[in-house]
């Protein structure tokens, strides 16, 4: 499925006058327009680019996720070192998964350091402000990307070098 779903947790709807000298100045819906605009570069569909400050309901939308969605992307923001409950959704979650922070959390308060998330995802992307996004899109887009066989295509790029 080349779809992607994408979920942000408490507080992200403050994202631009937030602490803006941790999370930069790029609102939440300039992220999802980068966000849209790249997994359309990528041939993607973005089924959905959602935020909720309620662990319940970021639970209802990961289920939601499976079944419609090949890949996830999610910042669980506070939600990060304290929901197991995010965590056993997430583990029903088969496709590709990325974690993004905007944020380094490794270089932050040691509280923040503890990820339950990262015991589900596939990949973690931290540090990068927004465009940490945008790389976690193109990311999704190379694990759905179908497994080229070598030399199936007879084109010369799949040849080996000898
Ligand atoms: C966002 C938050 O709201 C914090 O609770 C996390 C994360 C870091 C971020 O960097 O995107 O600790």
């Amino acid at each position: 499925m080349r779809s992607i779903a994408i979920l942000n947790g408490p507080s992200l709807n403050l994202l631009g006058e937030r602490e803006p000298h941790i999370y930069g100045t790029t609102t939440l819906a300039d992220i999802e327009q980068m966000c849209r605009a790249q997994a359309e570069r990528q041939g993607l569909e973005l089924l959905f680019f959602r935020q909720s400050n309620h662990e319940g309901q970021i639970i209802d939308w990961i289920q939601e996720a499976r079944g419609r969605a090949g890949g996830l992307m999610i910042n669980p923001a506070g939600f990060t070192s304290t929901s197991i409950a995010i965590l056993d959704a997430l583990k029903t979650f088969s496709g590709p998964m990325i974690e993004v922070h905007l944020s380094n959390i490794h270089q932050r308060e040691s509280y923040r350091h503890h990820s339950y998330i990262s015991y589900a995802a596939t990949g973690v992307i931290m540090g990068f402000g927004a465009q940490g996004y945008v790389r976690a899109v193109d990311a999704l887009a190379a694990m759905l990307r179908p497994a080229v066989k070598p030399h199936s295509f007879g084109d010369i790029a799949h040849e080996p070098i000898e």
